[in-house]
C-alpha cells in the first residue's frame, strides 16, 4: 500500500524568462517519479520581497500527490533547480528556478533544511493567492485558513497573468 500525500510546491523565478522557467519546471514536475499534479495555479508577477536590486518575479503553485518522503521530495526539487541552471550567489538573490515544499499533507517539520509549512508563507502574497486559487478550502497547520490569512496580507503588487 502506497500512501498518497497532498503536497504544495511553490514555483518561482526571476531569471531567463521566468514564465518559461515556470512551465519547464512545471513539465518536469509532472515527469517526476512518484509525483502527480493535481492543480496548478495561474501565473502572477510580482515586484522582489527581500532584496529590491533585482527583476521581478514570476510565481505559481503547484498541488501533488506522491507517496515520496518529505526529505525525498525536497531532493527531487532541488533536483530540478539544478537542472534549470540555479547557482547559488547572494542569498535571496535572483534565481532561474525556485522549488520550495510549502506544506506536506497537515505535517509541521523542523530540520535544519527543511521547515514545513514554509517559513514566511503567511507573509508572502505570491505564495498565498496563488494557494487559495488552487486550494481555496485549505487550512494551514498553525496558521489557520487560507482564507484569512489572504484578507491579512496585502497583494504588494501581485497581479495574475493573463
Ligand atoms: C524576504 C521576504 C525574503 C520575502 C524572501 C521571491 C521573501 C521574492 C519570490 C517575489 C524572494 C525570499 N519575491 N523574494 N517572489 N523570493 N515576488 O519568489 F520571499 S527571496
Ligand atoms: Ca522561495
Ligand atoms: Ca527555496
Amino acid at each position: 500500500m502506497t500512501p498518497s500525500i497532498v503536497a504544495y510546491i511553490g514555483l518561482g523565478s526571476n531569471l531567463n524568462d521566468p514564465s518559461a522557467q515556470i512551465k519547464h519546471a512545471r513539465t518536469a514536475l509532472q515527469s517526476a517519479e512518484k509525483i502527480i499534479e493535481t492543480r496548478f495555479s495561474s501565473l502572477y508577477s510580482s515586484p522582489p520581497m527581500g532584496p529590491k536590486n533585482q527583476p521581478d518575479y514570476i510565481n505559481a503553485v503547484m498541488a501533488i500527490v506522491t507517496s515520496l518522503l518529505p526529505t525525498e521530495l525536497l531532493h527531487s526539487l532541488q533536483t530540478i533547480e539544478n537542472a534549470q541552471g540555479r547557482i547559488r550567489g547572494e542569498h535571496w538573490g535572483s534565481r532561474t528556478l525556485d522549488l520550495d515544499l510549502l506544506l506536506y499533507d497537515h505535517c509541521q517539520i523542523n530540520l535544519p533544511d527543511l521547515i514545513v509549512p514554509h517559513k514566511g508563507l503567511q507573509e508572502r502574497a505570491f505564495v498565498l493567492y496563488p494557494l487559495q486559487e488552487i486550494a481555496p478550502e485549505l487550512s494551514i497547520p498553525a496558521l489557520g485558513s487560507i482564507d484569512d490569512l489572504v484578507a491579512s496580507c496585502p497583494l504588494a503588487g501581485l497581479k495574475k497573468q493573463s
